[in-house]
């Protein structure tokens, strides 16, 4: 028999999520598994995505091994992260060779990917969440799995925990679980876009960015010294996740915006409880949180609500319906303010997905 030359294909796109109840801790670091459940919302590819193409091939040099092209560049894909999903997928294409021997032998070709970003890696956001969720879905296309976006959720987590809420649109949780092996730890969908279609976001882009602590190493680093960190995981999240998600299931503004607020506060207050502390938040940051503080005020409720990752740039929800109010108010007062990207401020609008 002639061997396949044939080169197999898919493509897929995957959004990005922000996080309104945070991840950080980890249990098992070589697993992924959170100390804390967390729910995010997914922001519409329209805006923010990781396109990626997946592709194998016999006739793809063994020697070579599996490759990543991300935005042009190549990237290792060698560290235990990616190792773990490439693994992982094989072994669902094995099994399904085994059960049809007719099937090409896919899961023993190298795998060629190719990713790239549409928004600009000067922006800041953490797109790992993204990656590997584009990384994994696509793998999982070319394989032809019949996994559903829970079961990719179990392999995305091995890349990058927030990944994983990433395989789906709209309102994600992520469950912690309690199992050893990791299997419970899953992301799933507490609502669709459409339940809540008037949600939106704009991320306010800090311009001057350093390279801080990874969130690896930070909240591993929270992990072994926060006493703070305890609390949070024993009280502070279980309450959040459950007021959240009934924030979502009611659409109550007010609510998610407090418990947003309230959530992101937390979790900076327990990496300024790491030791040595930890700071994400800038001077840039503290004043788009009293910008929000004066819209809010202004309005006399909660129209929009803050919240901050590993980094300076601030995310900002809010209702279609308050975009003037919102957008408006803080072009004009962050829009000459040192520190914050003025074209960022109009230019990265997001609704949601
Ligand atoms: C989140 N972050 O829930 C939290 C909030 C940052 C602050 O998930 O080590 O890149 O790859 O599992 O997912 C960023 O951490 O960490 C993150 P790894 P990840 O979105």
């Amino acid at each position: 028999a002639t061997a396949d030359k044939k080169v197999y294909r898919a493509s897929t796109t995957a959004p990005v999520n922000i996080a309104v109840v945070k991840y950080w801790g980890k249990r098992d670091p070589k697993l992924n598994l959170p100390t804390n459940s967390s729910l995010s919302v997914t922001l519409s590819q329209a805006d923010l995505r990781t396109l990626t193409t997946a592709s194998c091939s016999a006739a793809y040099p063994a020697s070579e091994g599996d490759s990543l092209l991300l935005n042009g560049e190549a990237a290792d894909v060698t560290n235990a992260r990616t190792q773990a999903c490439f693994r992982e997928l094989r072994r669902r294409r094995a099994a399904l060779e085994a059960a049809s021997p007719a099937l090409p032998k896919l899961s023993t070709y190298p795998l060629r990917l190719v990713s790239e970003n549409n928004f600009p890696t000067a922006a800041g956001l953490a797109s790992s969440a993204a990656g590997f969720a584009a990384l994994v879905r696509a793998v999982a296309d070319l394989y032809e799995l019949p996994d559903s976006p829970a079961e990719l959720s179990l392999v995305a987590r091995q890349g990058s925990g927030s990944a994983c809420r990433s395989l789906f649109g709209g309102y994600v949780a992520w469950r912690a679980g309690s199992r050893e092996d990791g299997l419970d730890s899953v992301a799933d969908q507490v609502a669709e876009a459409a339940h809540w279609p008037e949600m939106r976001a704009v991320v306010l882009v800090a311009s001057a960015e350093k390279k801080g602590v990874s969130s690896t190493s930070g909240m591993q680093q929270t992990v072994a010294t926060s006493g703070l960190f305890r609390e949070r995981v024993a009280t502070v999240v279980p309450a959040n996740m459950a007021r959240m998600e009934k924030a979502i299931a009611d659409k109550n503004f007010e609510e998610f915006a407090e418990v947003t607020m309230r959530d992101s506060n937390s979790f900076h207050a327990t990496c300024a409880d790491t030791y040595p502390p930890i700071f994400y938040m800038n001077d840039v940051s503290r004043a788009a949180v009293r910008a929000v503080e004066a819209i809010n005020a202004h309005a006399g409720r909660a129209v929009a609500a803050y919240t901050f990752d590993a980094g300076p740039n601030a995310v900002i929800y809010y209702l279609e319906k308050d975009a003037e109010v919102v957008v408006g108010t803080l072009y004009h007062v962050l829009g000459d303010t040192e520190g914050w990207k003025r074209e960022a401020l109009s230019g990265l609008k997001a609704s949601m997905s």
